[in-house]
């Protein structure tokens, strides 16, 4: 396939538009994942968090970082149609802008509407055609507000939670879940003060979730503050990955896996006959099957 041999080869307009496709024609992107390497090379890191927590700003310190320590980067931001954050679309815009002369970065944004109909596929497939086009670190910015928006950074090796001060309450009072995916817990804008609080709730929080001990930073993105503590913990992760670690390896592809599947289950309702669901609900009718075994044939 001359589109996936293009993407294997780093070609940018090619990244570009296999993409476009993994987000507007499932089918077509189906063979082209199909046709490029399976994942192997590239670090995955997840950035979640309530909007306007400093996301993206810290995103746009996390490539620096790596551009200096030479690895390229591609990022995958999830953009939240929520009014909230429509200036941090604007501010992607801008540091897109400040990017587009480094060959070694690439940066992408994909409107949410509302995850619905295999957005999160369509993220994971980006991460691996960046992965196929040798970025050697990719970045996935997910708006945390809802489940799925939280699940997705689940492909990711390492999964930063960012909330900023003065988010206890809201975090708490939460039931998306984003006590339970992170691996590293960003305290960022600690240039506005009650950090220290946010930290001592956060680690109020996490004592309940048994068998993790992920790590908590403050971080001023705005400032360049703490950075370099964070490279260190998401490095830390990293070179347990080229250490080899097959657990690490196996949890982000085992996403990649779900979310693919979940896509493919929705694509199978969907684009399964009226006569075959007729035919399956008669059986339910009748007494024959379940309702739960009916939808197992479905999907089949
Ligand atoms: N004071 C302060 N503001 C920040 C910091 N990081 C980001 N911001 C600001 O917070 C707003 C939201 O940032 P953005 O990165 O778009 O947040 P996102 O919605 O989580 O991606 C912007 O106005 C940023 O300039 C920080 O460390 N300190
Ligand atoms: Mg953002």
């Amino acid at each position: 396939m001359k589109l996936a041999s293009a993407v294997r080869g780093g070609d940018r307009a090619a990244v570009a538009k296999a993409i476009s496709l993994a987000e507007d024609d499932p089918d077509s992107a189906g063979a082209l994942m199909r046709a490029l390497r399976p994942p192997r090379r590239a670090f995955v890191i997840g950035v979640t968090g309530p909007p306007g927590t400093g996301k993206s700003t810290l995103v746009g310190r996390l490539i620096d970082g790596y551009r200096r320590n030479g690895l390229k980067v591609g990022v995958v931001a999830v953009d939240p149609s929520s009014p909230i954050t429509g200036g941090a679309l604007l501010g992607d815009r801008i540091r897109m802008k400040a990017y587009s002369s480094d060959e070694g970065v690439f940066i992408r944004s994909m409107a949410s509407r509302g995850w619905s109909g295999g957005l999160s596929r369509a993220a994971s497939d980006a991460l691996q055609i960046l992965d196929s086009a040798g970025f050697e670190v990719t970045i996935l910015e997910t708006a945390g507000i809802g489940q799925a928006d939280i699940e997705v950074v689940g492909i990711a090796h390492a999964v930063l939670v960012v909330l900023m001060p003065g988010m206890g309450d809201d975090v708490q009072a939460s039931k998306a879940g984003l006590m339970e995916v992170g691996d590293v817990y960003v305290v960022n804008k600690s240039d506005l003060g009650g950090a220290g609080q946010m930290v001592s709730s956060l680690f109020a929080m996490l004592r309940g979730s048994k068998g993790r001990s992920p790590a908590v930073l403050t971080v001023s993105a705005l400032k360049g503050e703490g950075i370099d503590r964070l490279m260190q913990a998401t490095e830390a992760i990293r070179s347990r990955l080229d250490d080899g670690s097959e657990e690490l390896k196996l949890r982000s592809i085992r996403g990649m896996v779900v979310e693919a599947a979940k896509a493919e289950a929705m694509r199978r309702v969907e684009t399964s006959s009226t006569s075959k669901a007729d035919a399956l609900a008669k059986l339910v009718l009748e007494g024959k099957i379940s309702v739960a075994e009916a939808a197992a044939r479905l999907v089949q």
